[in-house]
């Protein structure tokens, strides 16, 4: 956590070649969470991790846990995984034929629970489930892919979610996922987010460490906060 703001390190984007050296970084960093992208190829296109190798890594490191199932129906899987009770484990609303229903099952059964929006999808949906959630993630990018460009429109979501979060006094973490890069982080931030899902652009990079990239994040976050 710095300056109020929480990091997660997005494992589709680590560098597997080299995952346990990257995992001490995360760590010696003092990253708050890792991001597992759980993905079905149905409801998101490619796949990405299953229980085995998340729970390898979960086995492996201290950091705690963050979900985020792109998966159609999720309720299929929710007990695949070994999820320790200060994780948050966040479904997509639009996945979800019975959204409240898994909202709560999660959240009496399992751990904190998050309810994730993809970029078309309007915060309105969330009305009825709100009170619920200790997090909502913002899709910043459409579900599936690493490297792709913010979806600019979506800061506009930030800011009505904070305002939501506001009337309502509520306090939810806002999270925001895709292309969370030094570029975006002042935007996202000047909206309202405040748990920030880091991958290939903004935390995972060629040409820099892990340690320098959270090194520039926090003078970004100094500029603004
Ligand atoms: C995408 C997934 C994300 C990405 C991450 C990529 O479907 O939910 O968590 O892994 O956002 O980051 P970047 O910087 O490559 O867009
Ligand atoms: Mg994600």
């Amino acid at each position: 956590m710095y300056k109020g703001i929480t990091f997660s390190a997005s494992l589709m984007c680590i560098d597997w070649l080299n995952v346990e050296k990257q995992i001490e970084e995360l760590e010696e960093s003092l990253v708050d969470y890792i991001h597992y992208d759980i993905i079905d190829g149905n409801f998101a296109p490619d796949f990405t991790m299953g229980s085995s190798i998340v729970n390898l890594v979960q086995n492996k490191t201290s950091i705690k846990s963050d979900f985020h199932l792109m998966v159609d129906e999720p309720s299929r899987i929710f007990d695949a995984f070994n999820v320790p009770k200060d994780s948050f484990f966040t479904i997509h609303q639009e996945a979800c034929r019975n959204l409240y229903r898994d909202l709560i099952y999660i959240k009496q059964k399992i751990c904190k629970v998050g309810v994730a929006l993809s970029p078309a999808t309007n915060i309105d949906t969330l009305e009825y489930v709100i009170e619920e959630v200790d997090n909502v993630l913002l899709m910043t990018v459409s579900p599936g892919y690493m490297g792709q460009r913010l979806v600019p429109q979506v800061l506009k979501k930030v800011e009505q979610l904070k305002k939501l979060r506001e009337d309502y006094k509520l306090n939810f973490k806002i999270t925001v996922d895709g292309n969370v890069n030094l570029e975006n982080i002042p935007k996202m931030i000047d909206a309202g987010a405040d748990n920030l899902v880091l991958g290939s652009s903004g935390l995972f990079r060629k040409d820099r460490s892990i340690k320098k990239s959270i090194e520039l994040i926090k003078e970004c976050i100094d500029k603004i906060i």
